[in-house]
Parts: C-alpha cells; structure tokens; sequence
C-alpha cells in the first residue's frame, strides 16, 4: 500500500495541528518539523501512510501574510493568501479609529484591497458619522450592514464575491455575526467558539469558510492589546493615503512630516486638507514604531 494524500486549504492552524479542506472532508493534519509555521489561508501539501495520521508535506508560497504582535512583542500570522481586508466597526463598541487606521495602512502597504464594514447599523450611527464621512472621502469603500435586522447582508455578500476576505476589528464588533449570516457552513463556527474570562463567546483562531466555488471569509479573533508589526514604519509613509499623496509636494524627499521645515503634510493639515485626527494617527504610529525599534 502507498501513501495517499493531496492538497487543499488550510481553515484553521491550532498549536500542533492544522484542519485542511480537502476535496471532500476537513481534514486534521499534524505538523511535520518544529519550524513548520502554517496558517490560516495556506495551500498545503499532506499525505498519510496506510493507516497512518495525515501530516503536512509542504506549503506554497505565499501571496501575503497578515501578521499582528503577540502579547510578547512577536510578530503573529494571522492568515495568509488574502485578497481582502474588511476592517468591521460598530457604533458599540465605541470604535478605536486608530485601530482602523493602522489596518488599513498595513493592508494598503501590501496592496490588500480595503474596505470598512460598519455593524450593529440596528443601533444607529449617528455618534460616528463625522468619522465614517472622513474615509468615504478618502475612497474608502464603507457598507452599513445589520446581522440583527439582515440589513444589508446580501449587498456585503456581493462585496465578498471572489477571492478571501478576512475580517479585523475590535472584539465585539460582530465579525462571527457577519460570517455566521453569509457562510452556509457557519453552524460548524459555534464549536470553535470558547468562553472567555467574562464568559462571553469570542473567536480565539483565525477560521476560513467558503461562500462559494470562488469566494471564502476569514473570520480573526478581535483585537485587544495590538501593536503593529515593525515594517508599519514603512505604512506610515505610504500606508496614509492623503499624506502620501501631499508627501510629493515636501521640502526633503525623506521627510517625516513630524518636525521637517517646508513640510507639505503639515501645511495640509493646518488648512484643513489633511484631517487632524488622521495626521495624529501617522504620529502615533510612528511613535509606536520608535517604541518597538528605536532608531
Ligand atoms: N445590535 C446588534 N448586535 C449585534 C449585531 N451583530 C452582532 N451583534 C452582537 O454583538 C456581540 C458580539 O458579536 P460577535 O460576532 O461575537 O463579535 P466578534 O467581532 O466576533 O468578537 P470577537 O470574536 O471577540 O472578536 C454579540 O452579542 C452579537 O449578538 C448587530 O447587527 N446588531
Ligand atoms: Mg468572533
Ligand atoms: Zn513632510
């Protein structure tokens, strides 16, 4: 008897195992080497002896990786192979704009299609509606939707259709909500749901579900204590869309934009062209970067 084995996608990366898709079942492989790190949205390679535990072989390469700093101050795959970034924000909990501005540079630094999804619309956004009009006009794509009263749901589906879109935010927001009301599969998610210290439901790995033949959601655990990985120095660049765009007109090629004389950014954000709140978010992330690496 020989091996059998073949490849699919991997849904979910536990400590020893991963859970692979496979052309019929998930599959629950183990890990080959000690310094085989795999993720969720990995194309993997696994083969089992006869009678034997599937294991992983290989893994392809990688179109992208999104990473975020563990507890310890290490980068954390989070999933990889995304052709989509929704950042989810609700009117509760009370959104963490920074949060949102971070995400969306880092996806924009990698070439990640972004767009922002606001939930819990049942509640009324009236209190972020300032906030929501500054990335609207800023071109960020951003659709109201409901998991309570289904408003808006099969628009948000459309938005998925084709390739991965892997969901961010804050906990709390209602990522599991929005997948649970678009993927078919979406009882199977409850088992991967634990209670935390507060004995609430939250998400605790990050988990792939297929919409359809061509499209597929990436539900994460909500973010509590993130920093953002090391190479976000280069999003507060290039990541800020408005400051990107003003950097050309600067003084000094490398500028800043902190402290520079003849600083473009900063003439935009005195008159109004560039708002505040954004410009304070590209110096706290810089900051943060100073913190984390300092020069
Ligand atoms: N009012 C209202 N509540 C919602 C809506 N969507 C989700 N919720 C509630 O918000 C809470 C959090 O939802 P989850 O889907 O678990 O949030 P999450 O973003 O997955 O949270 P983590 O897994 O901890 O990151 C739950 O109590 C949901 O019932 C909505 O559209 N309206
Ligand atoms: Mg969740
Ligand atoms: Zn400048």
């Amino acid at each position: 008897m020989t091996d059998i084995g073949g490849s699919g996608i991997v849904l979910a990366s536990y400590g020893r195992g991963v859970l692979v898709q496979t052309d019929g079942a998930a599959l629950r492989c183990t890990l080959k080497g000690r310094g085989q790190r795999i993720v969720c949205g990995d194309r993997v390679v696994w083969a089992a002896p006869p009678g034997g535990d599937p294991s992983i072989q290989s893994i392809a390469p990688r179109r992208n990786l999104i990473e975020r700093i563990d507890a310890r101050g290490r980068p954390e795959p989070v999933a990889a192979n995304i052709d989509r970034l929704a950042i989810v924000v609700a009117p509760e909990p009370a959104p963490d704009w920074f949060l949102v501005d971070r995400y969306w540079a880092a996806a924009q630094l990698k070439d990640i299609a972004t767009m922002l999804i606001v939930n819990k619309h049942d509640l009324g956004t009236d209190a972020i509606a300032t906030e929501l009009a500054v990335y609207r006009g800023l071109q960020l794509a951003c659709r109201e939707v409901s998991c309570q009263s289904n408003a808006g749901v099969e628009e948000l589906r459309a938005a998925f259709t084709g390739g991965a879109s892997l969901l961010v935010g804050q906990s709390g927001v209602g990522k599991s909500s929005i997948v649970n009301a678009l993927a078919p599969e979406a009882e199977a998610q409850t088992a991967e749901l634990t209670r935390d210290d507060e004995g609430r439901h939250t998400t605790t790995t990050a988990r792939w579900y297929r919409l359809d033949e061509a499209s597929a959601i990436i539900d994460a655990p909500g973010v509590r204590d993130f920093a953002p990985p090391a190479s976000l120095v280069r999003a507060a660049q290039r990541g800020f869309v408005e400051i990107h765009a003003q950097s050309v007109h600067c003084r000094f090629k490398d500028c800043r934009h902190l402290e520079e004389p003849g600083c473009a950014v900063r003439t935009a954000v005195i008159n109004q062209r560039i708002t505040p709140r954004r410009y304070e978010s590209y110096r706290r992330l810089h900051r943060l970067y100073e913190k984390l690496a300092p020069p």
